[in-house]
């Protein structure tokens, strides 16, 4: 018989069958179980990066032994919690590091050349009238970056090549050549692009607010590929409408599958549905660590990827 596993996400086909093929996969939410079905011999759980797992969810499954994330960000999770029950707890580090900082650099020229008011001019024939209105350079700007991890690092080295003048905050400095600064505001002063690169979690919740948006300033671009609550979603909107903010391109929104309606019906902003991570390869590549970690737990191994203590 194959063990039970409760699944509280949607996760990508090539992963579901790989999971269906070594466990019985029960299909929850995260109050426990949508279908209402027995738990108590469920000792693996997974969910993805946007996932809540509570203490409370963890009650009702008393033989939980390891909780596994589709996903690098693992703000959702109770990890004290988890850790109160020795509950092991894993996720998807490194392997979409580089999509996520391809894409930020997509979200970056994006917004600041105007690609997708550009494309509408041209498709709506507008072009006929005269040329596109001019747009802002990118190479040799400056460049901020919240939160120089694994993907803020890459996010930087990307941005080298563009000769951007690159500085960044976090909770301490880093031996780098890049210019610190020790607050958001401060970094944003100094920058004409801010790419929010963190995690979520109490600690980052809206580490981007109105002082930071006026730091800014109205020449400055925002571009969020870490977690929609590390960003006051309405604020950007209301900068973006009254000019106080040049753009902004988001990936990730503090409700979603939800975008801020304001932001919706304006041109100075491009919207993505938290895609960054979003190709083959590392959708291909964030499901084989998934399956490595439950591996790894069911043979007694050392597992692969658990999050930092
Ligand atoms: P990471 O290597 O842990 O990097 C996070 C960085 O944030 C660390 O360098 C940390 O530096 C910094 N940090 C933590 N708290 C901070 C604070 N209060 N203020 C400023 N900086 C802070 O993680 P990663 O692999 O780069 O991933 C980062 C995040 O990207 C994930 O947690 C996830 O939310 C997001 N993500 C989004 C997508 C997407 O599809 N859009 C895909 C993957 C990941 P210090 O410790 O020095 O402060
Ligand atoms: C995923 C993410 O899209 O890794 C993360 O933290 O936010 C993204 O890579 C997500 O976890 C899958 O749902």
């Amino acid at each position: 018989m194959k063990p039970r596993l409760l699944k509280i996400a949607r996760l990508p086909a090539m992963l579901d069958h790989a999971l269906q093929a070594a466990y019985e996969v029960v299909e929850g939410d995260e109050a426990g179980t949508g279908s209402g079905e027995a738990t108590a011999d469920i000792r693996a759980l997974v969910a993805n990066g946007e996932s809540t797992v509570t203490r409370q969810l963890m009650a009702r499954l008393p033989a939980l032994e390891i909780i596994v994330v589709f996903g690098v960000g693992y703000d959702g999770v109770d990890v004290e919690a988890a850790r109160e029950r020795g509950i092991e707890v894993t996720h998807t580090p490194d392997v979409l590091t580089d999509d996520v900082a391809d894409f930020a650099m997509a979200l970056l020229l994006g917004i600041a050349r105007n690609l997708r008011v550009a494309d509408q001019f041209t498709r709506s024939g507008a072009w006929s009238d005269g040329p596109f209105r001019f747009s802002r350079k990118v190479s040799g700007a400056r460049l901020g970056i919240i939160g120089l991890g694994r993907i803020g690092a890459a996010i930087a080295r990307r941005a080298a090549g563009f000769d951007m003048h690159i500085a960044y905050t976090g909770r301490r400095p880093q031996a780098v050549d890049y210019a610190y600064y020790s607050t958001a505001v401060e970094l944003a002063a100094a920058v004409d692009f801010l790419v929010v690169a963190v995690g979520g979690g109490a600690g980052t919740y809206h580490l981007v607010d109105t002082q930071v948006l006026e730091a800014l300033g109205p020449d400055g671009y925002l571009i969020n590929v870490g977690r929609g609550s590390v960003v006051d979603e309405a604020a950007v909107a209301l900068a973006l409408a009254q000019g106080r903010l040049a753009g902004a391109a988001l990936d990730v929104y503090e409700n979603e599958p939800r975008p801020d309606p304001d932001l919706l019906a304006l041109d100075n902003v491009i919207l993505t549905p938290h895609m960054a991570s979003a190709t083959l390869d590392t959708r291909q590549a964030m499901s084989d660590l998934v399956m490595a970690n439950l591996q790894a737990w069911h043979s007694g191994m050392a597992l692969p990827s658990p999050v930092p203590l």
